[in-house]
């Protein structure tokens, strides 16, 4: 049996460290969340894909430890707000809450809600190689009220395409299987098991 394969992950965020160990357990693939002072990446990226970038290379720099990293940076694009708030998401109002608010009120008199969540990751080596990277998209749209108590961020006003239910609706695993996150990193996974030892 192959050996476990360990990857640190920049990020600051708890959640992605939790979806992510449970997609991943089963190929015997383990995150482990950066613990570090120095990790201060600057997300002045105007892709996800660049800022997952800019996010794994500044963890590969700033750890002493550790062979592989990898980062993600995601979230949500409603095609009302031209995108945004796109890879503003995670600042575009000071709590989870006021965000969500401050979505729900820029929508307002909009019927047209339609949505995407985005995840870009990208892994790279201790040496500062870029390895691999992956993108995921899941399409919806966004709700009138909040809706759900599972998952994090948008998840309660994002009912995801063809099940008519919020993301916060859904169980763990069936966010997972069908979310932005857990397609890019299943695609992540299988690179991960063809390529890596
Ligand atoms: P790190 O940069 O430290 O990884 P972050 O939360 O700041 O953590 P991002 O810059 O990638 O991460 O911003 C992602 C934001 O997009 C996140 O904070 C949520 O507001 C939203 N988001 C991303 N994925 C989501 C998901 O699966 N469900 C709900 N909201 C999500």
């Amino acid at each position: 049996m192959a050996d476990k394969i360990t990857i640190i992950l920049g990020t600051s965020n708890p959640h992605k460290v939790f979806e992510m160990n449970k997609i991943a357990k089963p190929f015997d693939i383990e995150f482990i969340p950066l613990v570090n002072e120095n990790f201060n990446p600057n997300e002045n990226g105007k892709t996800f894909e660049e800022n997952a970038k800019i996010k794994a290379l500044e963890a590969a720099k700033v750890s002493n430890k550790g062979k592989y990293f990898m980062a993600d940076d995601s979230g949500l694009c409603v095609d009302f707000l031209g995108g945004g708030p796109g890879v503003h998401s995670a600042r575009y109002a000071e709590t989870p809450l006021k965000r969500i608010e401050k979505l729900l009120f820029n929508l307002k008199f909009d019927s047209k809600r339609d949505a995407r969540f985005v995840c870009a990751l990208c892994l790279v080596d201790n040496e500062g190689n870029i390895l691999h990277t992956e993108k995921g998209i899941v399409k919806g749209r966004i709700a009138h009220s909040i809706k759900g108590t599972n998952g994090f961020g948008y998840d309660p006003v994002f009912i995801v395409d063809g099940i008519n239910k919020t993301m916060a609706e859904l169980s763990e695993d069936e966010k997972n299987t069908l979310s932005h996150r857990g397609q890019a990193l299943l695609n992540m996974i299988k690179w991960i098991k063809s390529n890596l030892n």
